[in-house]
């Protein structure tokens, strides 16, 4: 019979890789199991026993087998495989990932949609996330970026907010387009990466075929302890390809796990999706000058005077051996930093810090980093942390306590040099950048000279189709904002939404 393709044919070839006869059912703490297809009762109709410890086994393994989807970037899809290093950047860091030209490091990484649920379509309008596990020899270094160079805020403190427009009402529990446009139009910063959704590269063909980013500035550190600051950068060797809106549309309910199918058949075939990593750098002293402020995330470095320097390539090699254990419980976090690469003050990156762990903990539970495709394989977890839940690590004999005189772990000398001390003096406040940062000239830029006039039409037919359902004034605020990326923007939305204009909400 012809395969039907790596993923149908997946309980077909574990068969075949069974090689002895598969050996007995048995409970959680080990026991045979003589009968799986009946509870025991009392007579044939009778009541069910308390004392049938198998069922209880059973269902009490069922009853808990969700944990929480991620609150965002719950549906996705993970693959194994290694960073190779191509190009050598020891002068800007002393990583160990880039340490030498051929040096390899495993990865795992996972890709998802943001906003809808688990079960959700994988070709909606939505970025797409391009989290990377590398398990180095320091450690687990995640670089949890998107499809998008640049993000909707630049404030963390907006994040939850942000992400309650773009999910469910509470009340209706349906997508509200009210609250998805009036928050946009509230906070302007968001319109480059609103264009940036609404354009062609707002619905990729799978995951395979779109670029990643780190997206924040990060600062690198090399071995004489100079730093620059940074931005990551993945290009697909597959080239970029996009859906249609129709064809998305149609897969939506043909096929709603397009892009799980199409990464695990890629791979599963042989032909093993691969992405090209480049660097851009700014010294501190072009931060000092810059034109724009180089820590705000909803802003790109210009290629032309910071040009992309190649540094390796990912590959991706191996599907995940079970879902629920390599891909549900793997745990990204931008906190998993080495020595050689450190936060930049980016308000996102910043945030971000302290958010993930936070959900991981709540979500996997306070030893998650033991957990298999967590747990940094490639070092020796050494320090004086110790007990909590499910910890089957507790580092046996070694001292709990520092400093001692028993040989426990001491400090590394090395990691204390690639973490320079810097100045930083300010007075403290909270301040708001919506009104007082340049919301859009970058916006400006990429709607007049990167988008065709065939891929400005398409974006404002996107926004047109999903800003018809908003309240009139919100759509005339919205207008506003166009015009001020550009006139024939503007107005082309303005022309879109006439007939639409009905419900004016009386406020
Ligand atoms: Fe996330 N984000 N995020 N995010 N994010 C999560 O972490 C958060 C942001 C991104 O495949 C959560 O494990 C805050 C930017 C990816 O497992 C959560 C802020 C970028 C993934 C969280 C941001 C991302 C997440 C939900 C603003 C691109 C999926 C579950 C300060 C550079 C990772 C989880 C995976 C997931 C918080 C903004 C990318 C809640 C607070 C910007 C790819 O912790």
């Amino acid at each position: 019979m012809a395969s039907r393709g790596p993923a149908a044919d997946q309980l077909v070839h574990f068969k075949k890789s069974v090689k002895d006869s598969p050996g007995y059912i048995t409970t959680k703490s080990g026991a045979p199991v003589g009968v799986s297809t009946a509870i025991q009762t009392v007579g044939k109709n009778g009541p069910a026993l308390l004392q049938d410890t198998i069922f209880l086994d059973q269902m009490s393994a069922f009853d808990r087998e969700r944990i929480p989807e991620r609150v965002v970037h719950a549906k996705g899809a993970g693959a194994f495989g290694y960073f190779e290093v191509t190009h050598d950047i020891t002068k800007y860091s002393a990583a160990k990932v880039f340490e030498s030209i051929g040096k390899k490091t495993p990865i795992a990484v996972r890709f998802s949609t943001v906003g809808g649920e688990s079960g959700s379509a994988d070709t909606v309008r939505d970025p797409r996330g391009f989290a990377v596990k590398f398990y180095t020899d320091d450690g687990n270094w995640d670089l949890v970026g998107n499809n998008t160079p640049i993000f909707f805020i630049r404030d963390a403190t907006l994040f939850p907010s942000f992400i309650h427009t773009q999910k469910r009402n509470p009340v209706t529990h349906l997508k509200d387009a009210d609250m998805f446009w009036d928050f946009l139009t509230l906070r302007p910063e968001s319109i480059h990466q609103v264009l940036y959704l609404f354009g062609d590269r707002g619905i990729p063909d799978g995951y395979r075929h779109m670029n990643g980013y780190g997206s924040h500035t990060f600062k690198l550190v090399n071995a004489q302890g100079v730093a620059n600051w940074a931005k990551f950068h993945y290009k697909t060797n597959q080239g970029v390809k996009n859906l249609p809106v129709d064809k998305a549309a149609e897969l939506a309910s043909t096929d709603p796990d397009y892009s799980i199918r199409d990464l695990y058949n890629a791979i599963g075939r042989g032909d093993f999706p691969s992405w090209t990593f480049y660097i851009q750098i700014m010294t501190m002293a072009q931060a000092e000058s810059c034109k724009f402020n180089p820590f705000d995330v909803t802003k790109i470095w210009p290629h032309a005077e910071y040009p992309l320097i190649p540094v390796g390539k990912l590959v991706l090699d191996r599907n995940p051996k079970n879902y629920f254990a390599e891909v549900e419980q793997i745990a990204m976090s931008p906190a998993n930093l080495v020595p050689g690469i450190e936060p930049s003050p980016d308000k996102m990156l910043q945030g971000r810090l302290f958010s993930y762990n936070d959900t991981h903990r709540h979500r996997l539970g306070a030893n998650y980093l033991q957990i298999p495709v967590n747990c940094p394989y490639r070092t020796t977890v050494s320090n004086y942390q110790r007990d909590g839940p499910q910890n089957i690590q507790n580092q046996e004999g070694s001292p709990n306590y520092f400093p001692n005189s028993f040989s426990g772990p001491q400090e590394c000398p090395r990691a204390q040099r690639l973490q320079p001390r810097y100045n930083v003096s300010g007075d403290v406040d909270r301040y708001d950048s919506g009104q007082t940062e340049d919301n859009f000239s970058q916006a400006a830029v990429l709607y007049k000279s990167v988008f065709s006039d065939e891929e400005k039409q398409r974006t404002v037919n996107n926004i047109v189709g999903n800003l018809k359902d908003a309240a009139a004034f919100i759509q005339e605020r919205a207008i506003k904002i166009f015009t001020q990326v550009n006139p024939d923007f503007g107005s082309k939305v303005a022309a879109g939404l006439a007939p639409y204009k009905k419900y004016h909400a009386n406020l």
